[in-house]
This record gives C-alpha cells, sequence and structure tokens, in this order.
C-alpha cells in the first residue's frame, strides 16, 4: 500500500504554485486596467478515495499512476467570456514554465452529458530539495456558466452515480443548452461589458482625464472600445463589433447531441 501522503505531496505543491501564478497574472491585467481573461482560479489534489475509485475504473496500475491518471493535480479556471478561454490556452502555451502534454476542446465538442470546457494537461516541472520533479497537472478552463451547470451536475452525479432518472436527465440537457445560450449571448454584448468594466477602473482610479475620454466616448459613440475592437463601428452595434471574433461557440446540438 502506498505512503500516500508522501506520494501526493508535490502534487500539492505543484496545485499551489499554480494557483499563486494564474491568479498573480489576474492582477497583472487589474493593474493595467485591462480585462483580465482570467476571473478566479481553484485548485485540488484528488482525494485518495477518488483516486482509488478511478484506478479501478481505468485499469491504471499504481506503478503507472504518475504517467497514467492526468487529474491528481487539478487547477481551474474560471472566464467570464467563451473566447476568453482560448486567451487563457495560449498563454498557457507560450509559458516556458510549464509544457502542454495533450488538449481536450469540450467548449466546441461538448460531451454527451452536456459538459463543457477546455482541458490541457501540462507537465510542471518542480523544483525538490537536491532535485527536479515533473508532475502532470490537468487544468480545466471553463466560463461560470460552464463552471455552474458542471457544479450542479457532479453534485447530482453523485446522488445518482451516474443513472439519472429520466427527468433529471431532460432538465440538465435543457440546462446545458440554456448556459450556452448564455455564452452565446454574454460574447454578443461583450464589448459593451468591458467598456463598462474599464468605466468601472478609471472610476475606482479617480483618473479625471480617462473618466472624461469614457464619458465623451459614450456620448459620441466612438471610443476606447470601438479603436480596441478596430472596427470604427460604435461598441453599441455588437453585431458588426464582434465579426471578426475567431472562435465562436458551437451550438451543442451541433456536436454530440448535448442537447438532443
Ligand atoms: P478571494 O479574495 O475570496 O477571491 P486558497 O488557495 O487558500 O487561496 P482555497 O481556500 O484553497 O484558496 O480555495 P480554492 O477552492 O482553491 O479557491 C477558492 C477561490 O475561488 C476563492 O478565492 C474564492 O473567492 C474564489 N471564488 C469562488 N467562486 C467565485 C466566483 O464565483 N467568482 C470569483 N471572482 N471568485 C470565486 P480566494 O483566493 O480565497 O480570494
Ligand atoms: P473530479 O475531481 O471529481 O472532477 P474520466 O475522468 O475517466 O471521466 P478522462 O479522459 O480522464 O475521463 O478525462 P476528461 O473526461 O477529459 O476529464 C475528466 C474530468 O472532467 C472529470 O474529473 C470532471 O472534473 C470533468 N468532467 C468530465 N465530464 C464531465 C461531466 O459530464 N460532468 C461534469 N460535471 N464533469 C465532467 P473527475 O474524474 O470526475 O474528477
Amino acid at each position: 500500500m502506498k505512503n500516500w501522503s508522501q506520494f501526493l505531496m508535490p502534487y500539492g505543491q505543484a496545485v499551489d504554485e499554480l494557483k499563486l501564478k494564474f491568479r498573480a497574472l489576474r492582477k497583472v491585467y487589474q493593474n493595467q486596467g485591462e480585462h483580465s481573461p482570467i476571473e478566479f482560479v481553484t485548485g485540488r489534489v484528488k482525494p485518495v478515495n477518488s483516486i482509488l475509485e478511478k484506478m479501478q475504473r481505468r485499469y491504471i496500475r499504481e506503478d503507472v499512476l504518475e504517467t497514467d491518471m492526468q487529474d491528481i493535480a487539478g487547477l481551474r479556471i474560471m472566464c467570464q467570456f467563451v473566447e476568453d478561454i482560448y486567451q487563457v490556452a495560449d498563454l498557457i502555451r507560450q509559458r516556458n514554465d510549464m509544457t502542454v502534454i495533450e488538449e481536450r476542446d469540450y467548449v466546441s465538442n461538448s460531451k454527451p452529458s452536456g459538459y463543457r470546457s477546455y482541458h490541457i494537461v501540462i507537465e510542471y516541472p518542480l523544483q525538490l530539495i537536491d532535485q527536479e520533479k515533473k508532475v502532470l497537472v490537468e487544468i480545466q478552463v471553463r466560463t461560470l456558466s460552464m463552471n455552474f451547470w458542471a457544479t450542479v451536475e457532479h453534485s447530482l452525479n453523485y446522488k445518482y452515480q451516474g443513472e439519472f432518472p429520466e427527468e433529471i436527465s431532460e432538465r440538465l440537457k435543457r440546462a446545458a443548452e440554456a448556459s450556452f445560450m448564455l455564452d452565446q449571448e454574454m460574447s454578443e454584448i461583450r464589448e459593451e461589458i468591458q467598456e463598462a468594466q474599464r468605466y468601472q477602473y478609471d472610476q475606482q482610479q479617480g483618473d479625471p482625464a480617462s473618466l472624461e475620454a469614457d464619458l465623451s466616448a459614450a456620448d459620441t459613440g466612438t471610443g476606447a472600445a470601438d479603436h480596441a475592437a478596430g472596427t470604427g463601428v460604435p461598441a453599441s452595434d455588437s453585431s458588426l463589433a464582434q465579426s471578426d471574433e475567431p472562435t465562436a461557440p458551437q451550438h451543442p446540438n451541433d456536436k454530440n447531441g448535448a442537447a438532443s
């Protein structure tokens, strides 16, 4: 039988370091008065009973646990908008203190359950006393809406062990569709929301010059947000201002019948 606390110690260290690093990134955006693609970050080491259950379910032997169970250390990054998810994925790919091993896009390919999230498995080097140790960490990147759905579904799953009564199953599928629609609506008005956030930041900073600029932009409909969008189109015309966005989410019905 494994000495679990010793085995899990590096995973705990990896989770703590990564939470700190991604939370620091959010601070950098905030200090610059920019929209942060990271809303908040949570993390956990998988409890021993969950590890044992998954070993049984997936036929994973103890001696290959480190390589074959990718989510012993898990990080969750919550975002406001679907577009932020892909920005966070880019940020992770660009970093030189971690290496991306695998990516699973359940955002544009939702799971049959209706589950959506972007999963990135990284290899993270830990500096121990006299050596470096690389551990795998699974990072789940999702919107607040996806997180809400997944959290509720996860709790229900715990109760029903995956055997949902028909009615609950149907409701979950409808809720998944509603969550998808919410993300889509929020993406449509993203520029407006971000302009409001910049305005709030300026107010908190008490910067009269930028406040004035924001107010006159709001009056004339030609401001920083329009330039940021690079369209010259008033930010209120969100459908046009958003037209060159790269990552429009797909409807769950398009893939895997999540809301069928
Ligand atoms: P703050 O100032 O409350 O945001 P720790 O590692 O000790 O910092 P812990 O206790 O391990 O954090 O908890 P976990 O599960 O890793 O992360 C919880 C963090 O997520 C807390 O932040 C919560 O505030 C934050 N959180 C949870 N739900 C939401 C949400 O809906 N919106 C936002 N913005 N944050 C949320 P902190 O670090 O305690 O700081
Ligand atoms: P936890 O810590 O309880 O969340 P598997 O783990 O065998 O299902 P795989 O291939 O190892 O699958 O990884 P996958 O499917 O990319 O990601 C597994 C994790 O994604 C799960 O971890 C969940 O956190 C989340 N997930 C995947 N599908 C669903 C779903 O339908 N509903 C919800 N709520 N979450 C899902 P665990 O193992 O459940 O651990």
